[in-house]
C-alpha cells in the first residue's frame, strides 16, 4: 500500500514538472518567436523622440551654447572690409610698432584741402595718426585724429575741415612714430 500511495504521487508529480516545464518552454519560445517577428520593426521604428531624452536625439540635436545658427565654413575667411576710393593714402607700414623703423608712408604727405586720406594700418599693432608734437601739445588731436586704428584695419582723414598749413602728426599708443602732413 505504501508504494501504491507513494507511486501515484511520485507520477501526479512529474506530471506536473513535465506539465510545468511545457509551459516554461512554450512561454519562452513565444516570447521568442514574437521578438523574432517584431524585430525588423523594434529597429526601424524606435519610439518617437519625444519619449527620448533631447541628448539622445542625434537627428535634430539641441543648440548648445557655443553652437552656430548655421555651418561655417572653416576655409572661406571673413571678407575684409572693402577699403573706400581716397585722395590719397597715408600707410603704417608693418613693424612701425618697433621703435627705429620706418613709421608712416609716405613720412611727409602733402594734400588738397578736402582730400580724403586712406590710413591703412598695415602693422600688427594698433595706432593713430593725430595731429601734435605729442600729447603735451595743447593741440593734440584737435586738428585731425584717427583715433586707433587696429592692426590691419583703416580709417578715413577728411581734410576739408583743416586750414592749409602743415601740421606734425604722431601715434598715440607710440609717440616715437612721426609724421608731417601738409595741407595746400
Ligand atoms: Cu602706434
Amino acid at each position: 500500500m505504501t508504494t501504491d500511495d507513494e507511486t501515484p504521487i511520485i507520477r501526479t508529480t512529474s506530471r506536473r514538472l513535465a506539465k510545468g516545464l511545457v509551459i516554461l518552454v512554450g512561454l519562452l519560445i513565444l516570447g521568442a518567436v514574437i521578438a523574432v517577428t517584431n524585430f525588423d520593426h523594434m529597429i526601424t521604428s524606435p519610439p518617437p523622440s519625444s519619449k527620448l531624452k533631447p541628448e539622445f536625439d542625434l537627428s535634430n540635436p539641441p543648440p548648445g551654447p557655443g553652437a552656430h545658427p548655421t555651418p561655417i565654413s572653416t576655409t572661406a575667411e571673413a571678407p575684409a572690409a572693402e577699403k573706400p576710393q581716397t585722395d590719397v593714402t597715408l600707410t603704417i607700414l608693418d613693424g612701425a610698432v618697433t621703435q627705429g623703423n620706418p613709421d608712416y608712408d609716405p613720412d611727409e604727405l602733402t594734400v588738397t584741402k578736402g582730400n580724403t586720406i586712406l590710413v591703412d594700418n598695415v602693422d600688427l599693432m594698433p595706432h593713430t595718426v593725430t595731429n601734435g608734437e605729442g600729447a603735451s601739445d595743447a593741440n593734440s588731436g584737435k586738428i585731425f585724429d584717427t583715433s586707433i586704428i587696429n592692426g590691419g584695419e583703416f580709417k578715413v582723414l577728411e581734410t576739408s575741415n583743416v586750414d592749409a598749413g602743415t601740421y606734425p602728426y604722431y601715434c598715440t599708443v607710440h609717440p616715437y612714430m612721426t609724421g608731417t602732413l601738409v595741407v595746400e
